[in-house]
């Protein structure tokens, strides 16, 4: 077979399997850690439940992601995943789904494993969202995610320190109401919500246009101009609050931030 016919057979069947987000949705990709259970705990050994060096390195990575291309409204990283929301009319690499996938688990990937000396890999997947509200109701549900998974945590760990085996400590938490989760903290000296609001809520990124001031090297006179930077914001707000803080980020009103 020439060659010519030979390339057109394979990229045939190459191209029949790609998906692409449909025009007018957002893009909402979500990264997470592959098998971070066990790096964290067995290969690392980290502070349980949460660790201000590996929280630190999950938001240098979101900052790093938010730097290669795509036209990212807002991140959310919360334990071992980093939540992107691209904008509508982004067409990087034609809003093809494997490229998105493949690149951005790269980038991640590489990142997270140089700043944390350790090698680590995140997945990716892709998924499109037709709607302001849909985008408003998945980072709400990422958060809640976080919130539920933080006192679970906390418990557990509490329970491990005071002697429980770990099959106990999870039978007994099972069917524990979020109050009992709470009230068995405070019996422990812990009061949830005086924790940190990044390990009860996750942590939010998102550019600003900040002014600055300059001198211009032709004529020495003072000049302004605009730059964007990521604001990093620890203390998200919570339930409506948060999704009108989102629909400012949206809408681009970042000034009252
Ligand atoms: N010690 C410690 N563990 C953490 C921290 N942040 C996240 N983790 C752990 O990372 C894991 C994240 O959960 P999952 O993503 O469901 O588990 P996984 O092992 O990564 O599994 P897959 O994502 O399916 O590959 C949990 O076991 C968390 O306890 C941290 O700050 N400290
Ligand atoms: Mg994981």
């Amino acid at each position: 077979m020439k060659f010519e016919a030979l390339d057109a057979k394979m990229r045939k069947n190459e191209k029949l399997f790609d998906q692409y987000v449909l025009p007018e949705n957002y893009i909402i990709v979500r990264l997470d850690g592959k098998g971070f259970t066990k790096l964290t705990k067995e290969t690392l050994s980290l502070e349980k439940p949460f660790d201000s060096k590996f929280h630190e390195a999950m938001i240098a990575t979101t900052k790093h992601l938010l730097t290669i291309g795509f036209k990212v409204i807002y991140a959310y990283t919360q334990s071992d995943e980093i939540s992107l929301l691209i904008d509508k009319n982004d067409s990087t690499f034609n809003r093809k789904v494997r490229k998105i996938n493949s690149v951005l688990s790269g980038e991640a990937s590489a990142f997270f494993s140089m700043y944390f000396q350790h090698l680590a890999v995140l997945d990716c997947r892709t998924i499109c969202v037709p709607n302001k509200e849909m985008v408003l109701d998945y980072f709400s549900w990422r958060q809640e995610d976080a919130h539920r998974n933080s006192l679970s945590s906390y418990c557990y760990w509490t329970l491990r320190n005071h002697g429980v085996d770990y099959l106990e400590a999870s039978k007994r938490l099972e069917k524990t109401s979020t109050a009992h989760k709470n009230e068995l903290l405070f019996q422990h000296g812990i009061n949830y919500n005086e924790l940190p609001s990044w390990q009860k809520r996750g942590v939010g990124l998102y550019f600003k246009d900040v002014l600055k001031k300059g001198i211009n090297p032709v004529d020495n006179t003072e000049i302004q101009f605009i730059r964007k930077e990521i604001i990093v914001s620890y203390d998200l707000p919570i339930k409506e609050a948060y999704r009108d803080f989102l629909s400012h980020i949206i809408y681009k009103k970042r000034d009252l931030y």
